[in-house]
């Protein structure tokens, strides 16, 4: 079996420990990073959720999954790192208030951080309020919001209102994404740029702070 069946398979049993030895021997073979993530820690996910979706597996058993990629991630994360040279402009990243979903916001922060960008990890349940107060605080040129739960998209749109009402739209874009969120929801509420995964949005936010 290859490592990154090896690394699929622990994720799906949410050995978190077991998928950091695998990750980091996926390393020393010479695996890329894009490639175990991909193949192992995603692929890993993409299982996961389909189980989920089927009722084979519950919230319990989604979460310890989640810790274990989390943790593959981390490992993975220097690989990425400061690859590129270091950007001119902040971003200050976070999951919407009410939602609890943060792999992909690592994601979008890990490959952000690959191009250069400082990014401001705000974490997860993030009140509006608090976007726009850091991105005044910290001199954010963008701010960007993830959000897995239909019922959290809104919180998107509080941002925008919020952000206009401080007086930064001219000067802080707004980014959103994550699985729920479209292009058309993004126009709708006025924000500036919409992608679908991670690295379309590294190199949006790249693009823009240029
Ligand atoms: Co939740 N969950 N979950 N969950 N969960 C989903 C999202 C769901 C689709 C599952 C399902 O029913 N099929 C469903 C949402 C339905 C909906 O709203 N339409 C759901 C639900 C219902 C729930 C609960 C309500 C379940 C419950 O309690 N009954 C609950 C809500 C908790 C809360 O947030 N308040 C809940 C809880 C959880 C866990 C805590 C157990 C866990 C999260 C743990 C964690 O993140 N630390 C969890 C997980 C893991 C999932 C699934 C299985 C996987 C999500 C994930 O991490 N995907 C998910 C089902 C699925 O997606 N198939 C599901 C991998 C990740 C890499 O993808 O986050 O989409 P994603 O990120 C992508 C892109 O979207 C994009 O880039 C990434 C790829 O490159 N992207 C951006 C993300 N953010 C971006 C920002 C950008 C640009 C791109 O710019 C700023």
């Amino acid at each position: 079996m290859s490592v990154l069946s090896e690394i699929s398979g622990a994720m799906q049993r949410g050995k978190a420990k077991l998928v950091r030895e695998l990750v980091a021997r996926g390393l020393e073979e010479g695996r890329s990073a894009g490639e175990l993530l991909e193949g192992g820690l995603m692929a890993g996910m993409d299982a996961v959720g389909a189980c989920f979706q089927r009722n084979e597996i519950f919230v319990p058993e989604v979460l310890i999954a989640a810790r274990a990629m989390n943790a593959g991630m981390e490992l993975l994360r220097p690989e990425f790192s400061g690859r590129g040279p270091q950007m001119p402009g902040r971003v200050c990243i976070g999951t919407v208030k009410g939602d609890l979903h943060d792999i992909g916001k690592n994601l979008v922060r890990m490959m952000m951080e690959s191009k250069g960008l400082q990014v401001v990890d705000l974490g997860v349940d993030v009140e509006a309020e608090t976007f726009v107060r850091a991105a005044v605080e910290q001199d954010c040129g963008i701010i960007a919001c993830s959000a897995l739960l239909t019922t959290t998209m809104p919180v998107m749109g509080e941002v925008v209102r919020l952000a206009r009402e401080a007086g930064i739209r001219g000067r802080v874009k707004i980014m959103v994404g994550g699985a729920p969120v479209t292009g058309q929801f993004c126009q709708s509420i006025g924000a500036d740029c919409y992608t679908a995964d991670a690295v379309s949005a590294a190199e949006a936010a790249a693009g823009m702070l240029a």
